[in-house]
């Protein structure tokens, strides 16, 4: 299909950007703040740094939403370190952090811009960590405990709610992400059950929204993305069907629907690893009812049929994640597509694609949580950081939103990753994101100064003109 004109986004379109509190924050001990397992991480790649300090948000918060104001953003999207509220995760509260994000929230507010708060981002609190984490079922109420604290604190203020951020990821590459370790002897049946405790976690948050702030909005924020087949051979579509269940629909389904997706379970229970449901666990999973879905995309995959052998395992995209599983499929590399620096394939039309399929199988409002481009930007002198490649691909992906809002999808918002420069989960200080640049190394940080990226201008006009023109 070709268009023509510029589709017309919904009024009131959540022009937005995003970060997620362990990654911007720093002041990870400050004003009673407990340890989360990112804090506690000791895999950070060689020459690359910890979160202890990242962009020094937490103290710096009012400069920055002063910058995010400037950009026109009409709505941020930043996560809640669960450690800040309760420390130990399901103990005390602690005063001082619940006044930290009324600080933030305020700011916001009295700029103008909305605020989208994830409740977990990648940071569950090292001490339910080491009571088993999400493998014990405790860490469900702990999780409750501190949704209601979120909205009896902050619902007020907040209409927009994301459970748990990119909980697929968490699950299919929680080592790269720092949540269940190298050696923590986590066997793929204990990931499915921990999976299954975020899930019903997830819908009695959902539950507990509704119930207590009625006006409120709240949805799931996992990672979605079309996965093609590598041929038109049946077998290639079955294998990428059979991965677009496992990776994206398992985690929907139920969310949405209360129920998990057939291929999924079959794929679970063929392999021994099906989740065991306590008593309750049905009823809350089908009580729940998401008023949208939120979706991070970056890439897409594309998938051919599984060989049987060790040959299936081991495509990667980006340094560390390898994917493919022996016997259900095998991912290549698409000859249609340009990569990043990092490897990472970029695909704007599959943006556009994934949207699609996403509204079709839901019929729920989309808000995109994450999307953009990770790379080496330079500081030149005069304060200027030339980043047309990040105008580039984000140019790309507005457009095929903006189609994609053309052909029907409803779409709620878009919040690019990130508002400023953070720390990347697993490839550190020099991979960069933000529309602002934050002038610190690795392992010197100088003053952490803010610099307006060329995006940032860019982006400024993009959120002036409710988009980008078509080429
Ligand atoms: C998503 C996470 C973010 C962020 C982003 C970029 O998976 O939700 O927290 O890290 O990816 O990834 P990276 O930092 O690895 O480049």
């Amino acid at each position: 299909m070709n268009d023509i004109d510029l589709p017309r986004l919904r009024p009131g379109f959540l022009w937005g950007a995003s970060t997620s509190a362990y990654q911007v924050e720093g002041g990870w001990d400050a004003d009673g703040k407990g340890p989360s397992v990112q804090d506690a991480r000791t895999d950070h790649p060689e020459g690359t740094t910890d979160f202890k300090v990242a962009s020094d948000h937490f103290h710096r918060y009012a400069e920055d939403v002063a910058l995010l104001a400037e950009l026109g953003l009409k709505a941020y999207r930043f996560s809640i370190a669960w450690t800040r509220i309760v420390p130990d995760g399901d103990g005390p509260e602690n005063a001082a952090g619940i006044a930290f994000y009324h600080r933030l929230i305020d700011e916001l507010l009295a700029h103008g811009i909305e605020p989208i708060v994830t409740m977990y981002h990648f940071d569950l609190p090292q001490a339910l960590q080491d009571k088993g984490g999400w493998g014990s079922r405790a860490t469900i109420d702990a999780f409750v405990r501190y949704a209601g604290i979120l909205f009896r604190e902050y619902g007020g203020k907040v209409r927009h709610w994301l459970t748990i951020n990119e909980q697929n990821m968490m699950i299919l590459h929680g080592a790269t992400i720092g949540v269940s370790g190298e050696g923590s002897g986590d066997t793929q049946r204990d990931l499915y059950q921990q999976n299954h405790h975020m899930l019903v976690a997830q819908a009695r948050a959902m539950a507990l929204c509704h119930e207590l702030l009625p006006q409120a909005k709240i949805g799931p924020a996992p990672n979605i993305v079309s996965v093609y087949p590598a041929s038109s051979a049946p077998e290639d579509v079955l294998a990428a069907a059979d991965f677009s269940a496992i990776r994206n629909w398992l985690y929907l389904d139920v969310a949405v629907h209360g129920r998990y997706n057939p291929t999924a379970w079959s794929y679970l229970v063929k392999r021994g690893i099906a989740p065991v449901f306590a008593e309750g666990d049905q009823t809350a999973l089908a009580a729940a009812r998401p008023d949208f879905i939120a979706f991070n995309y970056y890439f897409t995959h594309t998938v051919a049929a599984p060989t049987g052998s060790s040959a299936d395992v081991g495509h990667t995209g980006d340094a560390g994640i390898s994917i493919g599983e022996v016997g259900v499929f095998r991912a290549v590399r698409n000859p249609h597509l340009k990569t990043n620096a990092f490897g990472w394939e970029v695909d704007p039309v599959g943006f556009r694609a994934t949207f699609r399929e996403i509204y079709d199988r839901y019929r729920l409002p989309l808000l995109v949580t994450e999307n953009g481009l990770g790379a080496f930007d330079t500081l030149e002198d005069g304060d200027v950081v030339r980043d047309d490649y990040r105008v580039e691909y984000l140019a790309e992906h507005i457009r095929q939103m903006q189609l994609a809002a053309g052909d029907g999808v409803d779409i709620l918002g878009y919040c690019p990753w990130s508002a400023i420069d953070l720390v990347s989960t697993h490839q550190g200080a020099a991979k960069r994101y933000g529309f602002v640049y934050v002038d610190r190394d690795e392992f010197d940080l100088k003053e952490l100064r803010r610099v307006r990226k060329d995006s940032f201008f860019w982006y400024q006009e993009v959120i002036a003109r409710n988009g980008v023109p078509l080429p």
